[in-house]
C-alpha cells in the first residue's frame, strides 16, 4: 500500500497504426516543440506527451502537499514569534503551489481528486526527500536551505518548460521558492554567528543528516534515469538530473564555506580541470528505498495525508454547499 510505484491508470501504448490526420498533427506538434515554441492546453497533443506531464506535474504537486508536513511540525515550537511567523507563510506557500500544480495537471483532464485519490492509495509518488523525519529545528533551515535550494535548481528551467500552464505556475513558485531558500540560509547563519556551541551542532547534525537526501532528489544518474531522454525530447526537461545534481553542488559546497559548516562528504573537492566539484558515492539503494515506500517516515506522512483529507471532509462539503446557494441565489436574480 504504501510504495510509490505511479499507476494512474492503464499503462500508455503508443499507437503504431496512426491516421493520416494524427500523423500531421504530430508532424505539426514535434515542429513546435523543435521551435521552441509552448504547447496551450487546448493545443493537439500525443497522448504519451500528456501522460508524461501529468506524472510529473501530479508528483509535484504531490511533493509540494507532503512537503509541508516535516516544516508544519515545527510550528508550535518555533523558537520566536518572528520565526514562526516566516515558517506559517512558508507552510502556506507549498500548499499554495499544490494547488497550482493540481491545477496545471487539470488541464491535462485528470482531475484532483482522483490525483489525490491516487497519493492516498500509495499508487503515486512524491519526492523522496519529503520521507526523513525533522529532529530539530536547525531541521527547519536547513530544508529551506538545501531542500529548497535544490528545488530551485531543479524547478527553474521547468518555467522554460514546453507545456505552458506548467511553465506558468513555474515562474510564480520559483519566486517563492528563491525568498524560502534565503530564510533558511538566514536562519542557519544567525544560530552559526550568534549561537551557543550546542546550536552550531544541532546545524552541522541537520546538514549531515540532510545532505544526502538533497542531492538524491534529481532523480537517479542519467543512465539510470528511464523518462529523461523523451523528457528532453519534449521540452518537459531542459537540463539533465546529473547536470542540476553538479550544479547544486558547486553552489552549495561555497554557500557552506560561508556559514562555516562542513559537508559530509571526505570526497567533496574541487576539481580544476573540470570546473566542478568531485563528490562521493550516491547511496542509489537507500533512494530506490525511499521512493518504494520505506523510508523513515513514508508511512506517516501517508497516514497523516490520509487523516487530514478525512478529517477536512466536512469543511469540502461546507464550502461545496456554499458554493450551491450561492450559485442557486445568482440564477433567481
Ligand atoms: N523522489 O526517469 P526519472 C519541493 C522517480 S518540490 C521520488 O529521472 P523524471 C518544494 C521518477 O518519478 C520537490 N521519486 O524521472 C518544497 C520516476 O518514476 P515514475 C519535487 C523520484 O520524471 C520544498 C523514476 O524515479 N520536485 O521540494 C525522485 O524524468 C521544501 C525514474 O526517474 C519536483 O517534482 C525523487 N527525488 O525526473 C516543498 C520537480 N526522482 O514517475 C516543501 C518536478 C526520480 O516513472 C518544502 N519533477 N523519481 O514512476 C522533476 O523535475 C522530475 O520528475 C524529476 C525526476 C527530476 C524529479
Amino acid at each position: 500500500m504504501y510504495t510509490q510505484a505511479m499507476d494512474t491508470g492503464p499503462k500508455e501504448e503508443r499507437k503504431v497504426v496512426r491516421s493520416a490526420e494524427e500523423a500531421e498533427l504530430e508532424r505539426r506538434f514535434d515542429a513546435k516543440i523543435d521551435a521552441g515554441d509552448f504547447i496551450e492546453a487546448k493545443d493537439w497533443m500525443p497522448e504519451h506527451y500528456r501522460k508524461t506531464l501529468l506524472r510529473q506535474i501530479s508528483q509535484h504537486a504531490h511533493s509540494e502537499i507532503v512537503g509541508m508536513l516535516p516544516e508544519g511540525n515545527w510550528i508550535t515550537r518555533a523558537p520566536t514569534l518572528k520565526r514562526k511567523a516566516i515558517l506559517l507563510a512558508k507552510v502556506q506557500d507549498e500548499g499554495g503551489h499544490g494547488l497550482y500544480l493540481y491545477a496545471a495537471a487539470e488541464t491535462l483532464g485528470t482531475s484532483r481528486d482522483q490525483m489525490v485519490d491516487a497519493l492516498h492509495a500509495g499508487k503515486a509518488k512524491y519526492s523522496s526527500i519529503f520521507n526523513y523525519p525533522t529532529l530539530t529545528w536547525a531541521d527547519i533551515g536547513t530544508i529551506g536551505w538545501l531542500v529548497d535550494g535544490a528545488a530551485i535548481m531543479n524547478q527553474v528551467p521547468i518555467c522554460r518548460c514546453s507545456y505552458a500552464p506548467y511553465a506558468r505556475a513555474m515562474i510564480r513558485i520559483c519566486r517563492e521558492e528563491s525568498f524560502h531558500q534565503r530564510q533558511g540560509f538566514d536562519s542557519l547563519l544567525v544560530m552559526m554567528r550568534e549561537g551557543t556551541p550546542e546550536q552550531k551542532a544541532m546545524v552541522q547534525d541537520a546538514v549531515n543528516r540532510w545532505w544526502w537526501p538533497s542531492i538524491m532528489m534529481f532523480g537517479p544518474p542519467d543512465d539510470q534515469s528511464p523518462n529523461s531522454a523523451q523528457g528532453m525530447r519534449w521540452g518537459i526537461k531542459r537540463i539533465s538530473n546529473d547536470t542540476l545534481r553538479q550544479k547544486f553542488i558547486d553552489a552549495t559546497a561555497e554557500q557552506a564555506k560561508v556559514l562555516g559548516v562542513t559537508l559530509p562528504d571526505p570526497l567533496l573537492k574541487w576539481n580544476d580541470e573540470r570546473q566542478h566539484h568531485d563528490f562521493g558515492p550516491i547511496d542509489w539503494a537507500e533512494f530506490w528505498r525511499v521512493v518504494g515506500g520505506d523510508g523513515p517516515c513514508n508511512r506517516d506522512r501517508l497516514a497523516t495525508r490520509v487523516r487530514a483529507w478525512d478529517e477536512g471532509a466536512w469543511v469540502r462539503e461546507a464550502a461545496l454547499a456554499h458554493a450551491r446557494k450561492q450559485a442557486t441565489k445568482k440564477e433567481a436574480a
